[in-house]
């Protein structure tokens, strides 16, 4: 299916690129490109080892595209919530790491979409943003999943009751970004990043995708017994074996020189 102008795609080697392209309405998300992303997600080249999430323009995404709202049932914007939910989960639960880049707008949806991705860079104009309770709405693209578990329920539930907006250095330190880089910096470590996912063993980015967040959310009793059921797979692989043997004999990097 051919993606709407609202998004521009582009291969870098083993990484592929995504990018929001409808800086004139500050990459706000209409249903046409979060439906794009769905399908860039389904159609991912089988020989695409990482995606960089980007976005042309100062800004990463202001959110739902608010033009879109005002004349949906009630039944209709559970429908629209649940294919927001669909496809931020074929990011989330996909077959490779994401690594998005924020910078200007990170709002509403727009931070929705970022916490779908497994790696955020931000620069340092990024501000976030909850303004659905000014707005009237409630979030419906899943923040409230995923932001609590960047920032807590409690942190979540200030931004939307207060409007509270975060700055790129305070979403650092909260823990919104992994990475914080200076303006221009965030499309070249974010390939960077993809660059070193991309040598990883495949099965350690798959355990990583669904494997890691299905424990963390487990009950300790399961959560030790899917971790060790999750090694074994792992350690049982070729590849682990060919690596542990290359560390043995010297042919590998040391942790101190990834
Ligand atoms: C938009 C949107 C949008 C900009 N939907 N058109 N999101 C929000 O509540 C954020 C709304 N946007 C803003 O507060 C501001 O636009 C920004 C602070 C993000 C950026 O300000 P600025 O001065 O750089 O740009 P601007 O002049 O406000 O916007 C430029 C154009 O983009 C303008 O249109 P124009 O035709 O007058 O040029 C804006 O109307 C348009 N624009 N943001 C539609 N969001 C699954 S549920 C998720 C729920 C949510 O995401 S709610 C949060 C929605």
């Amino acid at each position: 299916m051919p993606l709407p102008s609202s998004l521009q795609t582009e291969r870098r080697g083993e990484i592929a690129i995504l990018r929001l392209a409808r800086p004139e309405k500050r990459n706000a998300l209409n249903d046409p490109t979060v439906e794009g992303i769905g399908s860039f997600f389904a159609s991912l080249a089988a020989d695409a080892k990482a995606v960089v999430l980007d976005a042309v323009g100062d800004n990463f995404s202001a959110g739902l595209d608010l033009s879109e709202l005002s004349e949906r049932s009630t039944v209709e914007g559970v429908a629209h919530s649940m294919m927001w939910h669909r496809v931020f989960e074929q990011i989330e639960l996909g077959r490779v790491p994401v690594v998005a880049v924020l910078k200007g707008a990170v709002v509403g949806g727009g931070l929705e979409l970022a916490a779908a991705a497994h790696i955020r860079v931000a620069e340092r104009s990024a501000y976030y943003a909850l303004p659905e309770g000014q707005r009237g709405i409630f979030v419906g693209g899943g923040a409230s999943v995923r932001v609590p578990r960047l920032i807590g329920a409690a942190r979540m539930a200030d931004m939307m009751l207060t409007g509270r907006v975060y700055g790129a250095e305070e979403g650092q330190a909260l823990g919104l970004s992994h990475y914080l880089v200076e303006a221009g910096q965030g499309l070249t470590r974010a390939l960077e990043l993809a660059g070193k996912i991309a040598l990883n063993a495949p099965i350690t980015n798959f355990a990583v995708i669904h494997a890691l967040p299905r424990i963390a959310e487990a009950n300790p009793r399961e959560g030790f017994m899917l971790e060790a059921l999750m090694a074994a797979v792992a350690q049982g692989s070729d590849e682990a074996k060919d690596r542990l043997r290359a560390f043995l004999e010297k042919r590998a990097k040391k942790v101190t020189e990834f």
